[in-house]
């Protein structure tokens, strides 16, 4: 027995050695479909105070690529590469796909979980529904959340419409056979990456090994709020060892669903009544760590999966085009590092960074080990984040596809679109209105030479590339609630 309070010493001191010698919590935040200038610190109508605050008190990124639809997004986001090297898909993934990303691919989560990480997934993962893909078998610990889009559930559950909007009617051919329903598919992608439009089962709520639940429009409503307190709940059961906490918010993705309390907030629509919960979400997770005084110990990132869909009353000002494209509209997203004492309050950085850095990012902050036998094409972002400029390591190009198509590239202020060789000077103009191909003929050669680069590594169009690594694939995908 005496040897028991030594014992308890040198576990505490070990414990005190791992918070001391810098393993600082991570959070990153990743709502869905929203627009560059949805909020207020990018420019947003809509007050979105608590993002003011974070801002405020951390770093805008104003130059920060997604990818221009959710599953390749975040594919990059987890894996540090681009979406097209792990997770090679046309568009996105439906529910009960036979393919997700690989196991094999090494996610932020398996690269801080050997440094004594604690890690959470807490909202919309969309990487595959499968049990083999869910993040429970890429490093999490724990899971709860909708395993994909909000709208990919049955029209009568109201996931085809807003709730202020009748539920449209099933068209004729309900009965139709399923290739029908793949009418709008990819024409890369099969019926493999699962089941759409009338043929998706009850949109599922997982939480961990208990029997999912049916998310009808009620549950959507109160969706935001649960993410939440669980995000809040897991913070406070955590605050005595490094954690890393993923919250991918299912808003502020159509249909819209705000809680009801905040229906009606925004006097705008839905969408941004969504945003302004969203900012409440944020609020209130800021605060939690304030009150735990672990704020000076914990980088929160603030992000978006994609650009704003502007049919969907996103806003994506001052860039042009929207969800789905390559333009900048598509692709940057409106983004927010805090860390108060490590990052500098109300700085701003326009240098080119994307999702695919964070997991070099945080494993340089956490002292884990980048992955050194496969190709991770993310940089560091520490040093730029920490003001320590002269040690970045700043990315020359950057290649922007869609789906299998590398459709622009990007270095320095300099964009070309590949197709209709458009030219533009983002720096001073991010709208890309003015092209200047015509003027700056030998910047068109050498940007298109820069493309032509990738040609042997992710190729430029069509699935097949020598750099491609392939789908994670099960025989019998089925539906996480049958229909
Ligand atoms: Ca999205
Ligand atoms: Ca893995």
């Amino acid at each position: 027995m005496r040897f028991l309070p030594a014992l308890l010493i040198l576990a505490a001191l070990a414990f005190a050695d791992s918070k001391a010698s810098g393993n600082p919590n991570i959070i990153l935040i990743n709502i869905d479909d929203l627009g560059y200038a949805d909020i207020s610190p990018f420019g947003g109508k809509v007050p979105t105070p608590n993002l003011d605050r974070m801002a405020q008190e951390g770093m805008k990124l104003t130059s920060h690529y997604a990818a221009p639809v959710c599953s390749p997004s975040r594919a990059a986001m987890m894996t540090g590469c681009y979406p097209k090297r792990v997770l090679p898909i046309g568009g996105v993934l439906f529910p009960a796909a036979a393919v997700g990303l690989n196991p094999n691919e090494i996610t932020i989560a398996e690269v801080l979980k050997p440094e004594g990480y604690a890690t959470a997934c807490i909202g919309k993962w969309h990487l595959g529904d499968q049990p083999e893909f869910l993040p429970t078998a890429q490093g999490f610990d724990s899971y709860f959340g909708i395993p994909y889009s909000n709208d990919m559930g049955p029209r009568s559950d109201g996931s085809k419409s807003n709730p202020d909007k009748p539920i449209p009617a099933a068209p004729e051919n309900k009965k139709a056979p399923k290739k029908a329903a793949n009418a709008n598919a990819k024409a890369e992608d099969g019926d493999e990456v699962g089941l759409r439009g009338d043929h998706q089962p009850p949109l599922p709520m997982i939480d961990g090994t208990k029997p999912p639940e049916r998310v009808k429009a009620a549950e959507q409503h109160e969706m935001t709020r649960r993410y939440t307190e669980r995000a809040v709940s897991y913070i406070r059961e955590h605050q005595d060892k490094p954690f890393f906490l993923y919250l991918p918010h299912n808003a502020v993705h159509f249909p819209h669903y705000p809680q009801k309390e905040f229906m009606g907030k925004s006097g705008v629509s839905l969408q941004k009544d969504w945003v302004m919960e969203v900012d409440w979400s944020i609020g209130k997770i800021l605060d939690a760590l304030r009150e735990l005084k672990l704020d000076s110990e914990t980088l929160v990132i603030f992000t978006s999966d994609n650009g704003g869909p502007l049919q969907q009353g996103a806003d994506n000002t001052p860039l042009r085009g929207g969800k789905g494209s390559t333009m900048e509209g598509g692709m940057r997203v409106c983004t927010i590092a805090w860390w108060p004492g490590k990052i500098a309050g109300a700085s701003t950085t326009n240098v080119i960074t994307s999702h695919m850095d964070w997991l070099p990012t945080f494993a340089a902050i956490a002292g884990g080990k980048v992955p050194s036998d496969r190709k991770i094409d993310g940089i560091d972002l520490s040093p730029l984040l920490l003001g320590d400029r002269l040690a970045f390591q700043a990315r020359e190009t950057f290649f922007y596809y869609r789906g299998f198509t590398l459709e622009a590239v990007r270095t320095g202020p300099w964009k070309l679109h590949l197709a209709s060789k458009e030219l533009y000077d983002l720096d001073s103009d991010p709208g890309e209105a003015d092209n200047l191909s015509t003027a700056m003929a030998d910047k068109v050669t050498e940007l298109a030479a820069l493309a032509e680069t990738m040609k042997d590594d992710l190729g430029l169009k069509g699935a097949e590339a020598p750099g491609v690594r392939p789908l994670g694939r099960v025989k019998s995908p089925k539906p996480v609630i049958a229909p």
